[in-house]
């Protein structure tokens, strides 16, 4: 038993530990010290206790797109390529919660099967904390990025303000990759240009400074699926050009750094009939201009 000297209630210290608030990576809400998602925002507090025991504030990216255009195929098998390849750009993964995406679209691909659909809930969307290495970077790049889903984006777009994650978010990214779905665009559907033009047109009034603004920020357009759309693999800039004008137009007129590339994951799809239905389903898994874009973003990010 102690009878002289102070101790501390531990009412006390639970006042003094919620008192210390934290603030949000990316939307700067306070948050108590051991919430795990923000509580405005739904982003992982981890990312914002992991860049303060750092000395180096982690740049965010963002995979933007129409829902189904692959983002989550294409950021899951970007990250799981990445973690594997030892030489060109490395990726070392940073909290176990940055794992989850690459886990979840590696272990689908093995099964024959695409990763689930991304819900529109934020709090359900996977992040990545990560530290890209490579020969030609004198030190790591640290890179944010989440999984958004394309509703929510689409939301967002029509009704500002409706996620409170998504216009901080792209608010503070330092570059973007704009998915789009080449198969749609080659049947004909304009609703990929469409929908692309809207998301130009946000990210332009976002931040409008003609310096520092996205006019100037680096945009990589990646044409998907291009295992259904060879003639897109072979000159994406040429093939956005004819079958998305709109997007097009706007890009030339508005924006001053970006750049079309292809990509594709599987190498062949069919359908399968399920409990659910029919469903698509890839034959092989066999990448192609995967990393291409994502290491030129981060090396304009990185200049
Ligand atoms: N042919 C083909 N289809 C793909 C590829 N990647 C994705 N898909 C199809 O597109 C669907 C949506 O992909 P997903 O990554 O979930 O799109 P998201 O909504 O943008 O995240 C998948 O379920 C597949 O049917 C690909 O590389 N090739
Ligand atoms: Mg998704
Ligand atoms: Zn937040």
């Amino acid at each position: 038993m102690i009878k002289e000297g102070v101790q501390p209630l531990d009412s006390l210290r639970l006042v003094a530990n919620y008192a210390a608030q934290a603030p949000c990576y990316v939307c700067e809400a306070d948050n108590t010290y051991d919430a795990e998602l923000c509580r405005q925002c739904y982003a992982p507090m981890a990312l914002s206790h992991q860049a303060a025991s750092q000395k180096i504030r982690p740049r965010l990216l963002a995979t933007i797109g129409a829902s189904g255009a692959g983002k989550t195929v294409y950021l899951g098998m970007l990250m799981d390529m990445l973690s594997r390849q030892p030489d060109r750009m490395q990726m070392l993964a940073r909290g176990a919660f940055s794992i989850t995406l690459q886990q979840s679209t590696a272990s689908a691909l093995a099964r024959s099967e695409f990763p689930s659909k991304t819900p529109s809930e934020p709090d359900r969307w996977n992040w990545v904390h990560c530290q890209i290495r490579s020969p030609s970077f004198k030190a790591p790049l640290d890179l944010v990025m989440p999984d958004l889903a394309g509703e929510a984006l689409l939301e967002e777009v029509d009704h500002p303000y409706t996620y409170d994650v998504i216009h901080p978010l792209l608010s503070k990214c330092a570059g973007v990759l704009i998915l789009i779905d080449a198969v749609k665009l080659q049947s004909g559907s304009l609703d990929q240009d469409y929908f692309t033009m809207k998301l130009l047109s946000y990210l332009a009034e976002i931040d409008e400074r003609p310096r520092h603004g996205w006019a100037r920020r680096p945009i990589g357009f990646v044409l998907t699926k291009v295992d259904e759309c060879e003639e897109c693999f072979l000159d994406p800039a040429a093939f956005a050009e004819a079958r998305a004008p709109g997007f097009w137009r706007q890009c030339r007129e508005r924006f001053r750094n970006y750049r079309f590339f292809a990509s594709g994951v599987a190498g062949g799809c069919a359908y399968r009939q399920t409990r659910a239905g029919l469903v698509r389903v890839p034959l092989r898994v066999e990448p192609r201009g995967i990393v291409e874009p994502f290491e030129w973003l981060v090396q304009q990010v990185k200049s």
